[in-house]
């Protein structure tokens, strides 16, 4: 079967979650990376037909053409998948799911806005004294919930919260947060080990 084009990037996280499922499912060989560079600062006038948005990850799909954004890739792809799936059925556990996806990729987002705003002069110091507040706040969920990560299946929430994790520290790798959480630093190591986490690690390319 012909491989689906991703438009990728080894820095990207957003790109990550798409890979990572994409090995966590077996369909790892169903896709083909097609290198892409894009920043809010440097539009790709190519990418603009096939996301309008401008961002990726977009993936191009026989039924329905280029889709985006992460979620909606990696639903896709787990519906082209056997079990285990990484999104629950109908129910209480894909409500939670969906709860642990908001966070992780709610906190991906503050991440690459922080990013943003630090390529700024001046920064603007209530912004970022805001992006801190929510890290803060964050983390001390993610520690109170350690238990519970570790005690469930790796799913799209879990998943995407390791790949914020391990954003962090691609990306912060002076910021010590596994020092005062060392019941998310263990869970996180254990993830992070997984073949499909593995597989895809972020470089600065
Ligand atoms: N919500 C989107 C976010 C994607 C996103 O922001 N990707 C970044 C790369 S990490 C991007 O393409 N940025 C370019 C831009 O904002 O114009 C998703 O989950 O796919």
């Amino acid at each position: 079967m012909a491989r689906m084009p991703l438009h990728w990037s080894s820095r990207s996280p957003y790109v990550r979650k798409v890979v990572v499922a994409a090995h966590e499912l077996g369909l790892a060989d169903r896709i083909e990376a097609v290198p892409t560079k894009v920043a809010m600062t440097a539009i790709d006038p190519a990418m603009l037909p096939r996301n309008p948005l401008g961002k990726i990850p977009a993936l191009q799909t026989p039924e329905h053409g280029w889709l985006y954004d992460s979620f909606v890739i990696c639903e896709y792809l787990d519906g082209l998948a056997a079990p285990p799936k990484l999104f629950p059925g109908p129910g209480p556990a894909r409500v939670e799911s969906g709860r642990r996806h908001a966070l992780g990729n709610g906190f991906l987002d503050i991440l690459l806005l922080w990013r943003t705003e630090l390529t700024r002069t001046p920064q603007h110091p209530g912004i970022i004294a805001g992006f801190e507040a929510k890290r803060t706040a964050i983390l001390a969920v993610l520690e109170e919930e350690a238990p519970a990560l570790a005690a469930g299946p790796f799913e799209i929430g879990r998943l995407t919260i390791a790949v914020a994790l391990g954003y962090l520290d691609f990306r912060w790798p002076d910021f010590d947060w596994r020092g005062a959480h060392p019941r998310l630093s263990a869970w996180e190591s254990t993830v992070a080990a997984r073949p499909a986490m593995q597989a895809s690690p972020f470089i600065d390319a």
